[in-house]
């Protein structure tokens, strides 16, 4: 039996945006992803936007007790900032009553909030004024976060600011995924600087708001593995870790920006905007903890042509195809438990072993209907082993020393999922969304509750 530390986190990961529903009901004004599905829902698979998701809006009180039927004691979700100050300025009470309610009735089934503030969807009405671009969201975010530290602190402990705060980056202003789908590397650095400020503003208020309770951020770390030993390839390799990994793990877990990154930048002219108090600040508000998603690794490669100075991300390294790989076919996805053990041991020997957790990992799967059988339930063993891969691994970096205490899965239930809709399922409960959103367990919930109860697997 592979045991786990004693009140270890079994839980799952989900977020506001997409398992609510209710978009643009009860108060709550428009999200960047509520506006693009308005204006262009071409872009969303098969034009599925976020206006019901999981319904969870409705239906909380029986999802909490599906929580503990399957053994989480635990759950991250976020709170929507376009519910709780629809202008930015005014509470919404109906947001209040219903996070306070949703929170209340997981700790009764015995399952620990842990609240994020911020999953992608960033409001539009901060967003028409520059969004992340602009200094004024750090402020704009801080006034958020505390509202939300006054409103909920006295149900929930633990907190955490951003989800993947790189997607935002990435996705929105140098791949042109997610609104406001542009490309423009300075912008992103600018982007991620305030974020990152905004992140610190949030835990300064934090800590005066509650200082019993706990903070983190919550990171997607594909650590990367480089094509070959060569000069060139360790240097891409290098980079990518410095502007994917360290960019944000370095100050928020060891209270200053990475030199490297910051000589990287002012090489290729990307030195963002900053104010001169930023650096003790961000000195001063460190993390209690770290949340990382891991779902597959980067492999990458010197690029073969690079503008200098760079122009894009692909001007410091680029992704190449290792024949080994195995593929999860259905996300496309490469699945490399190993990466796991690498992640724990990079927190317990470059980040003074703080304690983190894995909070996301799973397996998106389409058209999970050809897995269910005859008594009506999803047979999904590949997902159970996925898992089981991971945890193994992880379970090695525990033995080791790694101060890891918590597994969240992506995710509690089927949801939505930005431009993809409801196409790739996670979830250890499926939706079935032509039966009013009826929700039934697949097989990786029972096995995720016998998990749960040994604290460990066979
Ligand atoms: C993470 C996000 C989640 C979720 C998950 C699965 O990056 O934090 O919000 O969507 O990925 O990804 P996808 O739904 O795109 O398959």
């Amino acid at each position: 039996m592979k045991k786990f530390p004693e009140d270890f986190l079994w839980g799952a990961a989900l977020s506001g945006p997409q398992t609510e529903g209710y978009a643009l009901k009860e108060g709550k004004s428009a999200s960047t992803w509520d506006y693009w599905f308005k204006e262009n829902p071409e872009k969303f698979n098969e034009g599925q936007g976020p206006e019901v998701t999981s319904n969870l809006y409705e239906r909380y009180s029986e999802d909490c007790k599906l929580m503990k039927a399957i053994g989480l004691n635990s759950i991250r979700t976020s709170i929507q900032w376009t519910r709780l100050l629809p202008d930015g300025k005014i509470v919404n009470a109906d947001a209040v009553a219903f996070y306070r309610d949703y929170f209340e009735k997981m700790k009764e089934n015995g399952v620990k909030p842990i609240i994020n503030l911020f999953h992608f969807d960033m409001p539009m009405w901060l967003m028409e004024k520059g969004g992340w671009e602009t200094r004024e969201s750090v402020d704009a975010f801080s006034f958020y976060a505390r509202t939300a530290f006054e409103c909920f602190g006295d149900l929930v402990e633990d907190w955490t600011t951003f989800n993947e705060p790189m997607v935002h980056i990435e996705c929105g202003y140098l791949q042109g995924f997610h609104y406001p789908a542009i490309v423009d590397l300075k912008k992103a650095v600018q982007v991620g600087y305030h974020t990152l400020m905004a992140h610190v503003k949030a835990v300064q208020e934090f800590r005066k708001i509650l200082p019993k309770g706990s903070i983190g951020i919550i990171l997607n770390v594909s650590p990367s593995y480089s094509r070959s030993e060569s000069v060139a390839d360790l240097k891409a390799k290098a980079a990518a870790d410095l502007l994917n990994i360290k960019s944000f793990l370095d100050p928020v877990a060891l209270g200053k920006m990475n030199q490297e990154l910051i000589a990287l930048l002012k090489e290729h002219d990307l030195l963002p905007d900053a104010l001169p108090e930023d650096q003790k600040a961000i000195a001063e508000n460190t993390v209690d903890f770290i949340g990382l998603n891991y779902y597959q690794p980067s492999r990458v490669q010197a690029p073969e042509m690079a503008a200098y100075p760079a122009k894009a991300l692909e001007d410091f390294y680029q992704p190449y195809d290792w024949a080994e790989k195995k593929i999860n076919p259905y996300r496309g996805w490469e699945i490399y438990p190993e990466a796991i053990y690498d992640v724990a041991m990079m927190m317990k020997n470059d980040y003074n072993n703080l304690p983190w957790y894995v909070s996301e990992n799973g397996m998106g799967i389409a058209d999970e209907e050809r897995f269910i059988d005859d008594s009506g339930m999803i047979q999904d063993d590949y997902r159970i082993d996925f898992m089981k891969d991971h945890l193994s691994y992880l379970h090695q970096g525990i033995e080791e020393g790694s101060n890891c205490f918590g597994y969240h899965a992506w995710t509690f239930i089927d949801c939505w999922s930005w431009l993809n809709g409801y196409r790739n399922r996670y979830g250890f409960y499926r939706v079935d969304l032509e039966n009013d959103y009826k929700r039934s367990v697949k097989k990786s919930g029972l096995w995720y509750k016998k998990l749960s109860e040994q604290n460990g697997y066979e």
